[in-house]
């Protein structure tokens, strides 16, 4: 007779050993499956829902991944990095100290409006008040294009917190950001049991370091009620120093910028790309203030990533 399979929903993932937790729980079946994907190619995240063939008592291996609504990853020429899928916002940390890079904090916003995925700005340990002002400064931009940013301290003002759990309640939420900017430390204030969670994630697929090396995903408490029906979730992940969009297109590269969309269409040449051409509209919107001249340099940099990774797949 063949194994039976059955629907899971993707809860960890470190290298290529990942733990799926069955949808429908049943008598005699285990909490969680360890369960890899049959080949290389077949890429699968945090949030994914699988169908899997059980092959033993905990283990089985992926059959198919079901359709998903959106995969968070990030990617240079060669090589991508799943961080999530199926994620309804992207709360991304940022800290006082150490300081935050505003590239990787631009690259995050674009991933983001590419995937059509909320995005949330938590920035953390305010109570470090000696670079707060600084912080604020960078974060300008952002604020101007409506991106809710939300002043934090996950050590120290519980209050902080609280305030941000109705948006949090009901959806699947990703932590990312650069390692020790307090990503674990809110899931942690946020689902009191995730440290028991990571333990027995940790004794099946690692060592339990305490910097994050895998995506997880953590059930909301259920004392937050359900919204739509649905508790949510929060997926932690680990810190990350390169943020490579060289996937996107050049036209979806420029459609991620939101506040290049009023300029796009009114530059004289139609393949303008904002850097020296004259009659370029959207270098007038950087003059007028329209534009934050950090974001149009970020442009021109991702642009550049994008050619490059063109012209390496080419000469393969
Ligand atoms: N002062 C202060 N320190 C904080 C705050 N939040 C977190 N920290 C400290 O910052 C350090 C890093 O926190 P983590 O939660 O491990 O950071 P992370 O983002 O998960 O890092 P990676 O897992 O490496 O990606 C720890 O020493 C925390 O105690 C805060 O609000 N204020
Ligand atoms: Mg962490
Ligand atoms: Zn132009």
């Amino acid at each position: 007779m063949d194994n039976p399979t059955l629907q899971a929903l993707l809860v960890a993932s470190y290298g290529r050993n990942y733990l799926a937790r069955p949808l429908t729980p049943a008598p005699n079946q285990p909490e969680y499956f360890e369960v890899q994907a049959r080949g290389k190619k077949h890429e699968v995240a945090v949030g994914d829902l699988l169908e899997i063939q059980v092959t033993s008592q905990h283990q089985g291996v992926i059959e198919k991944t079901l359709p998903r609504k959106n995969l968070l990853f990030r990617s240079d020429a060669f090589r991508s990095k799943s961080i999530a899928a199926n994620v309804d916002q992207i709360l991304l940390v940022l800290a006082t100290e150490p300081g935050f890079s505003p590239d990787l904090l631009g690259r995050a916003a674009i991933a983001a409006k590419h995937e059509g995925i909320e995005l949330r700005i938590l920035l953390n340990k305010i109570d470090l008040t000696e670079k707060l002002d600084k912080a604020r400064e960078l974060l300008q931009p952002y604020q101007q294009l409506g991106i809710p940013i939300h002043e934090i301290s996950a050590k120290f003002q519980m209050e902080s917190l609280m305030r941000i759990q109705p948006y949090l309640a009901g959806k699947v939420s990703v932590l990312v950001g650069q390692s020790g900017m307090g990503k674990s430390t809110l899931l942690n204030q946020w689902v009191p049991t995730a440290v028991a969670q990571t333990r027995e994630h940790s004794l099946k697929l690692d060592t339990g370091k305490h910097t994050t090396t895998a995506c997880r995903y953590y059930d909301l408490p259920s004392s937050w009620g359900v919204s739509n029906g649905i508790l949510g979730a929060l997926i932690d992940s680990p810190g990350f120093q390169e943020f490579g969009l060289a996937h996107l297109s050049e036209s979806e590269l420029q459609h991620a910028f939101t506040e290049f969309e009023p300029f796009l269409g009114h530059c004289r040449f139609h393949n303008c790309t904002h850097a020296q051409e004259p009659g370029c509209a959207v270098r007038e919107g950087v003059i007028k203030g329209h534009i934050a001249g950090t974001r149009l340099a970020l442009f021109a940099q991702l642009l550049h990533e994008t050619r490059n990774a063109t012209l390496q797949l080419q000469n393969q």
